[in-house]
């Protein structure tokens, strides 16, 4: 396969330097590509450097079978046409196109069948806070169809980026030296704080974070599932946190939602309070499954279910998903090699 990353030197496209090289993804010929300013800088992948080259509308993107794509909405609105224009599959990890009718939007654990019918080329990867929450939904799903879902999330830093995780670090040291405290990547000071805001808000008092949840959820399962979220960024570095709760058509018992999540395709259950045994964020970045715990009833609805789920953003959340579209596309031998 001839291979590019755009965006490689951003903290989605270092991470998909990584994976690709962990699981041996079968690349004959690996290209980078950046902004002008990363232009030039080389990476290391199985012993060679890769230079980063400037991306551009010419025919670099020719033989191109696969191109990961994480370098903003904007880059992937503009440069989709030239990517895709050989034969490329572009798999997405921008905003751009997640809710085109003629866009797939994938998760592999839950609708990998919908990657290949891509009129345009182009397959989405969701947001990070979707990503995680449905890979967990689908196994409550199996047992019985789920009719609402209520979240609060806990995002870490990493999901504003490389530049969000230093300035974290930063203010941390900032704060302990009694100095004025940098803000740039987030709308307040995080660092001893949470900020109960994720990208801007709109009309209906939501944000654009928790209006994607709505919207997404409801296109990689098929489903009338309606979603009400409230996203929260937290002064962890990496990994995002969700409680959720459910609400099925029948009731579900903990046993088994324990059972099914337990045997569910990219989960891992993580489920002894008594033995302080729950998933934290701190000690499963960068690991690759969705980790699920604290699963009990919902005391205020008797068809509900509440649980918590705990995922590397940067790797489930963003490049691994994208891989693993990628491995399917393999598979089933859809994409030409
Ligand atoms: C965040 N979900 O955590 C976003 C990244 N896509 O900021």
């Amino acid at each position: 396969m001839k291979v590019a990353i755009v965006g490689a030197s951003g903290a989605v496209g270092q991470e998909f330097l990584r994976i690709l090289a962990e699981r041996e993804f079968p690349i004959d010929e690996l290209l980078l590509f950046g902004s002008k300013r990363s232009a030039g800088r080389t990476y290391s992948f199985r012993g060679k450097d890769i230079t980063v080259k400037e991306l551009q509308h010419n025919d670099d993107f020719k033989g191109v079978d696969i191109a990961f794509t994480s370098a903003g909405g904007g880059t992937s609105q503009e440069f989709a046409e030239t990517i895709t224009k050989y034969g490329a599959v572009m798999i997405d990890n921008s905003s751009a196109f997640r809710m085109d009718a003629d866009v797939p939007l994938v998760v592999p654990e839950c609708n990998a069948e919908d990657a290949l019918n891509r009129p345009r080329g182009i397959i989405a990867n969701p947001n990070c806070t979707t990503i995680m929450m449905v890979v967990a939904l689908q196994a409550i799903e199996r047992l019985s169809h789920i009719k609402k879902v209520h979240i609060a999330s806990y995002q870490s830093a990493s999901g504003a980026g490389a530049a969000a995780m230093a300035e974290l670090d930063d203010q941390y040291r900032q704060a302990l030296a009694g100095e004025e405290v940098t803000v740039s990547k987030f709308p307040h000071q995080l660092a001893y704080n949470v900020i109960p805001q994720i990208d801007v808000f709109t009309e209906n008092g939501y944000t654009k974070e928790e209006m994607k949840m709505y919207n997404e959820t409801k296109k990689i399962m098929h489903s009338d599932v309606v979603t009400s979220a409230m996203c929260v960024r937290v002064p962890s570095l990496r990994s995002h946190s969700e409680s959720i709760w459910v609400e099925t058509e029948r009731p579900v018992s903990v046993e088994e939602a324990r059972d099914a999540f337990a045997k569910g395709e990219g989960l891992t259950l993580m489920d002894d309070p008594s033995k302080g045994i729950y998933p934290m964020p701190l000690f499963l970045a960068g690991k690759d499954d969705v980790y699920v715990g604290r699963i009990r009833k919902d005391l205020a609805n008797p068809n509900g279910l509440t649980f918590w789920i705990v995922s590397d953003q940067i790797r489930k959340g963003a490049a691994l998903n994208a891989v693993q579209i990628a491995e399917y596309l393999i598979k089933v031998g859809n994409v030409k090699g």
